[in-house]
């Protein structure tokens, strides 16, 4: 049986996502997040660096939610959500694939850690933490936010889909870092497009049904 380790309230959800709208039979195995936000140490004996998703098919163990992704369309799919081979839009769903965790997650992750270092540095560090933290954010991390903000507005402006005319993987693959944007970098300050493909998946019956199961979910509406 194809097992998901789900975390609440993070990446997982995609999976979940993904096998709902492909309609493959999988069970989920739950984890709760500590009090600091980081996952229990039980997840260590899935995979050893116990973060989520993991999921577990037969002998197969399979970390990072691009290459879970890839795994699922590949053996499950029958040629579903994944645009042909050698074909422009293939091109493109392997780039968006790799792109949401290596280019557009690293910036809204360090937003996230800048916002919330001066909360938790030692009272008599937090006026110097806060000082520092926020030229960070000036400096460095909102202009980047903004370059990749109007970058997928523009993408979206050619079609509704990140891949093509079709809905892929991709658009799954792409769902947590607009849902990360729109929660903590002003996404819906002038990026209608973008705002508008978020409406699209959040009313798609299987991110639905792939809510339900996986529970609270933060960045989900
Ligand atoms: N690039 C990895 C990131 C995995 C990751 O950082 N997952 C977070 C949840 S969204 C996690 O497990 N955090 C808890 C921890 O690091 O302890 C992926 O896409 O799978």
């Amino acid at each position: 049986m194809l097992r998901v380790h789900h975390l609440n309230n993070s990446r997982s959800q995609r999976v979940l996502w993904l096998l709902e709208e492909l309609g493959v039979a999988y069970e989920i195995v739950r984890y709760q997040r500590e009090a600091d936000m980081r996952a229990p140490k039980e997840l260590r004996a899935i995979h050893p660096l116990g973060k989520s998703p993991v999921i577990t098919d037969n002998a197969n163990t399979i970390a990072e939610s691009g290459a879970i992704l890839e795994y699922l369309v590949d053996t499950y799919g029958e040629g579903r959500l994944i645009p042909p081979a050698k074909t422009s839009e293939r091109l493109r769903y392997t780039y968006w694939l790799h792109y949401a965790e290596g280019s557009a997650m690293p910036p809204l992750f360090m937003k996230l850690l800048f916002t919330l270092m001066p909360r938790r540095a030692p009272a008599l560090l937090r006026p110097l933490v806060r000082k520092v933290c926020s030229q960070a954010l000036t400096t460095l991390i909102n202009p980047q936010l903004k370059q990749h903000m109007a970058f997928w507005e523009e993408e979206l402006s050619k079609g509704e889909w990140f891949a093509g005319h079709e809905f892929t993987a991709a658009d799954i693959q792409m769902s947590f870092p607009l849902e990360a944007a729109a929660a903590r970098a002003g996404l819906e300050d002038g990026h209608p497009k973008t705002m508008k493909f978020l409406e699209r998946i959040h009313a798609r019956p299987a991110y639905q049904r792939a809510l339900e199961k996986g529970g609270p979910y933060q960045l989900g509406r």
